[in-house]
């Protein structure tokens, strides 16, 4: 379209009004940036008591559109710090690369026997180059062989518009184009499946909002034992 106007400006001038005020949109348009065509959804997530769940997966698929491919070379980072994974919940596009880098100074092994990605990296310390693809959509369930309470979920999602909820049960899908949507919600204790679960929303310059009462299973996570300084850890 813009490609049209131009061509009709060099045919005729510039001395019709219109063209003009084409004219003068271009050049807004490139000091102001592109007009509002794209949004956000914002989420909000809580259990059946009206909990808000944090660490929950939000993601927005394009209703019957085209999905972005992933941004080539895209990487992520599951850290180990203090014998535990950082961050616990993490989602990514389905064909980013993945590094696990072990910043404690003792050997972490590293595992998942998920089928959306099975792998193992046996012990290692430091920050070998250990970064894999995570081909497939679905949850990985990673462990450590050596310190059993070590638990971290990467969520593999086929769309590039996510977001992890924080501590009020809400998150933000940003810069998302306007449409239509399929949008899901995971949480690790989740009963049934986020996608047979998942809600229409539409994106608009008023952006949408949308609520999720998620039912859970008992929480399952091996407890750390307390430090020997006194301080526990969950
Ligand atoms: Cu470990």
């Amino acid at each position: 379209m813009l490609t049209d106007w131009r061509l009709k400006g060099s045919s005729t001038g510039f001395s019709s009004p219109a063209i003009a005020s084409g004219v003068l949109l271009f050049f807004t348009l490139i000091f102001f940036g592109p007009p509002a065509n794209a949004g956000e959804i914002a989420v909000k997530v809580f259990d059946a008591k009206n909990n808000p769940l944090r660490g929950s997966v939000i993601y927005a698929t394009p209703a019957g559109g085209k999905t972005p491919a992933v941004e080539k070379g895209k990487m992520a980072m599951m850290d180990q710090i203090n014998k535990e994974f950082i961050p616990i919940i993490m989602a990514v596009q389905t064909g980013t690369a993945v590094s696990f880098p072990n910043k404690d100074n003792i050997r972490h092994h590293v595992y998942s026997i998920s089928p959306a990605k099975k792998f193992e990296l046996p012990l290692y310390i430091g920050s070998p180059d250990n970064s894999m693809v995570f081909d497939k959509p679905g949850i990985v369930a990673l462990g450590c062989n050596i310190h059993d309470w070590m638990l971290a979920y990467i969520i593999v999602v086929d769309t590039p518009y996510f977001a992890v909820t924080g501590e009020d049960g809400r998150g933000k899908i940003k810069d998302i184009p306007n449409g239509n949507y399929k949008l899901a919600a995971w949480h690790y204790r989740m009963k049934g499946d986020p996608e047979a679960m998942a809600v229409d929303a539409q994106v608009s310059q008023d952006g949408a909002e949308k609520t999720f009462a998620l039912n859970l299973k008992p929480e399952f996570k091996i407890q750390r034992a307390p430090s020997i300084s006194g301080r526990s850890y969950r």
